[in-house]
């Protein structure tokens, strides 16, 4: 520890702190912009600087050390004036329409210029007029927008160890981009949207299809129902601000009834039928000495990133459909053929926290019966503001729930939401299939948590099966090496984005300021496993709605009809 004053106040705190963390445990704000704990620390953007007693000139909070003595002041003249400059440069070049802007009310700088009373800007910017980048069915990209922060830069490269946006130019003509400024569609984006989530303004943000959702709503020939991920119903509630971790699974089906869907169901469902379809894909390669490790295939970032830097490893993907591509194909064939409704007629929205998901939906590979299987993806950003939008009192709604016929989850189809979910969900029905009983362990602690890799052995009839998770493509990447290196897993669990699904790319975007310091995975991994323990089934094969589908149509898993709507493949 070490004694250090801010504003003359005395404090004490631990010696590898920035002054940043000091002042923040002292509950002295500093206001930030570049500044995003563990991702982006480079001091650049000049607006947490404070003053330090003996040093030249201003120091940017977000980097400084502390050290034994210091004595810093946070809002002397000289600070409060170098901090509305900087503001009031960044706010001359940036193209200030706030009014029709996505990220207002939830815009870091817009924040800024309120808290540091900003009446006028003083400097007259030059506007790039730079042509938005829409191409991208994911990702739009604004550079009239951008402050040069470099978050997304940061995240791309380091997090995700993608790097398909840099810094471009230098001095005033500094742009953020993808080489050659070339579209995010021109080059290998994974469209994990990992990018807008720490954006802090709204250069970059989702491709909105909330127009295309209308429109279907008020086409009377059109049967228009949805189907929510499990993650979005742990985050939906930010939106509308409730606390971080806010189960609104009523809340959000009584929504999406007002919105004007016919039926509302659960992709939980569909987590389920993965589970019976990839659990029986994994013993059936251990059992006839298939391709090993079988590699889930439910995150499209991943799918992305593994055809783009892993091709190698494609014959390892499981030949499943990820849960909400295969709702799409039992809507369409299946519950056609019960309701008497024709496919071309059912349209699919699937509420999603991933912006990978829009491009998913578009692939070839992913459109069973002659239709695509997913007709439009919405992130929960964009539910959210179809709610709003339509006036509903999201807090006061009856309680409701899933539509039939297929209105049931258990809690492994809950849990696909967090890293590990998947791989938990699947170890659940493969023991039991494997030691043809009853198996009492539920919870599969070893695949749980933020770890970036985790690795679990599970023993059942006799045999040793290995697994292991990776979240984040840069631990994606990490494990691939290993496999290639020559480590030996059965069966492997990779989600996009860091925490899995919980923290999509598509989920509501928190500051910096709670970001840094709230692990929004865990609050909302909590959540999800919170809703999984209090589900009166928890296994995916006993889910009675899963057994009346192979009952009435799919006979059992990996059957003719299985594999013609819910399994596909990726090709080299
Ligand atoms: Fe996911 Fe999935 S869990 S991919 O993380 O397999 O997006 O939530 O919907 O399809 O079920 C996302 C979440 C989601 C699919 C399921």
């Amino acid at each position: 520890m070490v004694n250090i004053t801010i504003d003359a106040r005395k404090v004490q705190v631990p010696k590898n702190y920035t002054i940043l963390e000091a002042a923040r445990q002292a509950n002295i704000a500093i206001p930030t912009l570049c500044f995003l704990k563990d991702i982006n620390e480079i001091g650049a953007c000049r607006m947490c600087v404070v003053e330090v007693k003996g040093a030249r000139s201003l120091q940017a909070a977000c980097v400084y050390p502390v050290s034994e003595g210091l004595e810093i002041y946070t809002q002397s003249p000289a600070v409060r004036e170098a901090r509305k400059v900087t503001l009031e440069l960044i706010l001359s070049n940036h193209e200030k329409k706030c009014l029709t802007c996505v990220r207002s009310r939830n815009c870091e700088l817009q924040k800024l210029s309120e808290e540091l009373n900003i009446k006028d800007i003083r400097f007259e910017g030059e506007s790039g007029n730079f042509a938005v980048d829409q191409f991208s069915p994911s990702i739009v990209r604004d550079q009239n927008k951008c402050v040069l922060c470099r978050r997304c830069v940061s995240m791309c490269k380091n997090v995700q160890t993608v790097s398909v946006i840099d810094t471009n130019e230098r001095g005033f003509k500094t742009v953020v981009a993808p080489a050659f400024n070339k579209s995010l569609n021109e080059v290998p984006c994974t469209m994990c949207g990992q990018c807008v989530s720490v954006c802090p303004v709204g250069a970059l943000r989702e491709k909105d299809d909330t127009d295309r959702v209308w429109e279907a709503l008020a086409n009377s020939d059109l049967h228009v129902v949805v189907q929510t991920a499990p993650a979005v119903r742990v985050a939906l509630g930010e939106e509308f601000g409730m606390p971080i971790g806010t189960r609104v699974t009523s809340n959000m089906i009584a929504s999406l009834r007002r919105l004007g869907f016919a039926k509302v169901f659960d992709t939980d469902t569909a987590a389920d039928l993965t589970i019976m379809e990839e659990g029986t894909e994994v013993i059936e390669r251990i059992k006839n000495g298939g391709k090993l490790p079988v590699i889930t295939s439910c995150s499209p970032g991943w799918i992305k990133f593994c055809e783009h830097y892993y091709p190698e490893f494609i014959d390892n993907l499981s030949s499943c459909k990820s849960p909400h591509e295969m709702f799409g194909a039992v809507l369409k064939s299946y519950y056609a053929e019960k309701m008497g409704i024709d496919p071309a007629k059912i349209f699919v929205v699937s509420i999603m926290p991933c912006t990978a998901k829009k491009f998913e939906a578009q692939r070839p590979e992913l459109s069973s019966v002659g239709y695509p299987d997913v007709d439009v993806v919405l992130t929960t950003r964009e539910l959210a503001r179809m709610i709003r939008e339509a006036g509903i009192d999201f807090t006061e709604l009856p309680e409701r729930h899933f539509d039939d016929p297929m209105g049931e989850a258990s809690g492994a189809g809950v849990i696909f939401g967090a890293t590990g979910g998947v791989m938990e969900a699947a170890l659940r029905t493969v023991a039991e299939i494997l030691s043809g009983g009853k198996v009492a362990a539920i919870e599969y602690d070893a695949v749980r948590g933020v770890e970036g890799i985790k690795e679990a052995t599970v023993e059942a009839g006799g045999m040793k099966l290995k697994a292991a998770v990776a979240h984040g493509l840069g631990n994606a990447r990490k494990l691939l090496d290993k496999i290639k290196a020559g480590e030996e897993y059965h069966f492997v669990e990779i989600m996009a984005c860091p925490g899995g699904c919980v923290n999509g790319g598509g989920q509501p975007i928190q500051p910096s300021q709670v970001r840094s310091w709230t692990d929004l995975r865990k609050e909302r991994a909590k959540a999800i496993y919170e809703e999984d323990r209090e589900m009166p089934i928890r296994k995916s094969h006993e889910n009675p709605k899963i057994k009346m589908l192979y009952d009435e149509y799919f006979e059992k898993p990996g059957s003719h009809k299985s594999h013609e709507l819910l399994h596909t493949h990726y090709k080299k």
